[in-house]
């Protein structure tokens, strides 16, 4: 059984094929279109997968937004071009001619990282911190995604209620400073106007402002983590995303979180799939659900 597996982010779109042993036999990735209107993301997806579907026997979204029924519908629009409603499903469906689910795309990289992890670990979060910042709950082995598909949604927890206005309507959210979106907002003189990425390797060379906009976000993230850990009882966090795979990112997480008391401490590590946790995840919610 071959899975037609996509990954839509607010950066990125992936595609690939994934057989039954989760192994990725085909992959592509396209920048997602800056005007995000409808008509503009279904023609991307189908740019994105007119090469792969006919190999494939079914197919598995990823997507960032709250995932129900096959509709993705945006907590924060300004991360997906404004777009706030996406009939997924239907629209794949038409494409392809394949029958197809979809999840949010951080619950379903939690799926896949949860495959690898020692089987005494039974409580677990993966957070991505990309373009915004999302995340997925395992509690006693199993994915948590809620009745209205909300579980996770840890960007959206408040980290500083003097904060910046977050695109979801609320103030000081962990996205509005901790992601790509609101590391690249915060900027200012010669780093105005440059994406996260660019900042990042600013703050490499040790340029003064660009290290303090990395330093915030992990700070962020660090406190968020020891919610989370007081909310879930996580044995283990994992960080994925290209914010939070960039080199040194977790380390700095890491020294930050060491200052909170020991109860809110827990193991860190990095997605082991890297960026293909998401595309694995969906792979894997489909060979649950439909194959
Ligand atoms: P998506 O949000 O579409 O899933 P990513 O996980 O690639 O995509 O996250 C996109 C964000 O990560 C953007 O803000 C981008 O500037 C930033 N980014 C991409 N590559 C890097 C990198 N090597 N180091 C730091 N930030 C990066
Ligand atoms: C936002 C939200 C989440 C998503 C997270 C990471 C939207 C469109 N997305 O908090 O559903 O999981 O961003 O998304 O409201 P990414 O695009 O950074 O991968």
């Amino acid at each position: 059984m071959i899975t037609l597996a996509m990954d839509i982010g607010g950066t990125k779109l992936a595609a690939a094929l994934v057989d039954s042993a989760l192994q990725i036999i085909a992959r592509r990735e396209i920048p997602t279109p800056a005007s995000q209107t409808p008509d503009a993301l279904e023609a991307a997806l189908r740019d994105l997968v007119t090469p792969l579907w006919p190999q494939a026997q079914q197919f598995a979204i990823a997507s960032t937004g709250i995932i129900q029924h096959g509709v993705l519908t945006s907590i924060n629009p300004s991360n997906l071009g404004g777009l706030s409603h996406f009939p997924l499903v239907d629209v794949l469906t038409t494409l392809t001619g394949l029958p197809g689910v979809a999840l949010n795309d951080a619950q379903a990289a939690a799926l896949a990282e949860y495959q690898q992890m020692p089987p005494a670990i039974r409580d677990m979060v993966f957070i991505t911190v990309s373009t915004g910042v999302g995340g997925g709950v395992i509690q006693s082995g199993r994915l948590v995604t809620g009745s209205g598909g909300l579980t996770g949604h840890c960007g959206h927890t408040l980290a500083d209620p003097n904060g910046p206005r977050c695109g979801c309507g609320r103030v000081g959210c962990v996205e509005a400073i901790a992601s790509g979106r609101g590391i690249a907002a915060a900027a200012e003189g010669d780093l105005a106007g440059l994406d996260a990425k660019a900042i990042f390797a600013h703050a490499a060379r040790g340029h003064e402002q660009a290290v303090a906009l990395v330093e915030r976000s992990a700070r962020t993230l660090a406190r968020l983590i020891a919610d989370l850990k007081a909310l879930t009882d996580c044995q283990r966090v994992v960080i994925g995303g290209s914010i939070g795979l960039a080199d040194g990112y977790l380390p700095r997480v890491q020294s930050y979180l060491a200052q909170e008391p020991s109860a809110y401490q827990t193991e860190l590590s990095s997605a082991r799939h890297q960026g293909n946790a998401g595309l694995l995840g969906a792979a894997l919610w489909a060979q649950g659900n439909l194959s």
